[in-house]
């Protein structure tokens, strides 16, 4: 499964984050449990949810992501040799920012921009003293012996450098997919995706479009790999306590009309480059995470090796057209159900059934 980090400054609302994801929407493995510090957090999906409606199968399995909370400063983890090898593991970071006034130093100001942008550079220095590590060996080692793999290194790692000392972090390096190939087993911090929450004081609570503008001011739409989205940690904590019968009011009295956590879970998940498809058996109607890009094969191991195996065709509706035809039927008479083969690439938000023999 794939782990997103919860990461950013001391104070920044980081365990405040983490306990809202796994309680309101954790399942399994230390859901819930004040000392988790790994969660298993649903992806919530309205199509899904309209599926089971429909379909009244006894179980719904939502795809899910993990989320780690990191203690401290993403500052000294970086810094320090071991924590950072954790760092390095997480396939995605989520970078909590404070934009509440800290009531602990003062009512000191929130100054997000400025956090960002040091931690953005701290990321970058680490990965910089890796690279030049790292060139400075191939460099004696292309000296003593021809070899086009470690030339090829060389070649990708000063291209790396060269971007990390304009300090760019390497997600918005222009790197081919075989550059990163090659440069994978170093796990760059810079070049993992960025996902930053704007936290909220109360007083913001309301202003949804926040990140929007926000995003604007701070330089970081349209970049690479990156998106941002706001919430607000304390609305959200008590939230996350509330019956559903509660919250709707409690939301309003904020001004809000709905959680901002299913909205940054989806960010996150699409800022991993996953999507959705979904599959409907008797007992089970459920939501699989692929990459982009998978093919039908490819799907059908996720589900079962052995479908994978004895794969025939797979029969694909698109989860609109299967809600509006109301049964499969339906959307086959309706010419909706199309049979593909192994090479079709799987899109976001379809229900796929696999034919297989054995
Ligand atoms: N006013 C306000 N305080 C918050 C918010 N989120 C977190 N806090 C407070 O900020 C402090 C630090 O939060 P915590 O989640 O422990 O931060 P961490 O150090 O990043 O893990 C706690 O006292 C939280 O109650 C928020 O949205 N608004
Ligand atoms: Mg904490």
């Amino acid at each position: 499964m794939l782990r997103i980090g919860i990461v950013g400054l001391a104070q920044a609302g980081k365990s405040t984050l983490f306990q809202i994801l796994t309680r309101a929407h954790g399942s399994g493995r230390g859901a819930g449990r004040a000392e988790a510090q790994v969660g298993v957090v649903r992806v919530p999906d309205a199509r899904l949810d309209r599926l089971a409606e429909m379909f009244r199968p006894p179980k719904t399995t939502h795809a899910s992501v993990e989320y780690v909370d990191t203690p401290g400063s993403i500052i000294d983890l970086a810094r320090s040799g071991i924590q950072s090898q954790a760092l390095r593991e997480l396939n995605a970071l989520a970078q909590v920012v404070r934009a509440f006034p800290d009531e602990a130093a003062a009512a000191s100001a929130a100054t997000p921009q400025r956090d960002i942008e040091d931690v953005g550079l701290e990321l970058i220095l680490s990965d910089l003293a890796v690279v030049e590590k790292r060139v400075e060996r191939l460099e004696k080692d292309v000296k003593k012996q021809k070899s086009p793999v470690l030339e090829k290194e060389l070649q990708v790692l000063k291209a790396c450098k060269a971007t990390l000392e304009k300090q760019i972090p390497l997600r918005e390096a222009a790197l081919s997919l075989e550059d990163e190939r090659v440069i994978r087993g170093f796990t760059f911090l810079s070049l993992k995706p960025m996902l930053y929450v704007l936290n909220l004081g109360e007083k913001d609570a309301a202003r949804t479009d926040t990140a929007e503008q926000f995003a604007g001011e701070a330089g970081l739409k349209q970049r690479p790999r990156t998106a941002v989205t706001a919430i607000c940690g304390r609305v959200e904590a008590e939230l996350a306590e509330l019956a559903e019968s509660e919250a709707a009011e409690f939301l309003q009295s904020y001004g809000l009309r709905e959680s901002a956590i299913a909205r940054l879970i989806r960010a996150g998940y699409r800022l991993l480059g996953l999507i959705s498809f979904f599959t409907l058996g008797e007992d089970e109607c459920r939501a699989w995470t692929i990459r982009a890009g998978t093919s039908a094969l490819e799907a059908a191991g996720e589900i079962h090796t052995d479908m994978q195996r004895g794969f025939i065709r797979a029969e694909v509706v698109r989860v609109e057209d299967l809600l509006a035809a109301g049964s499969f039927a339906e959307a086959r008479a309706r010419a909706w159900l199309r049979l593909e083969g192994k090479d079709y690439i799987v899109q976001d938000g379809e229900v796929v059934h696999i034919r297989h023999s054995g």
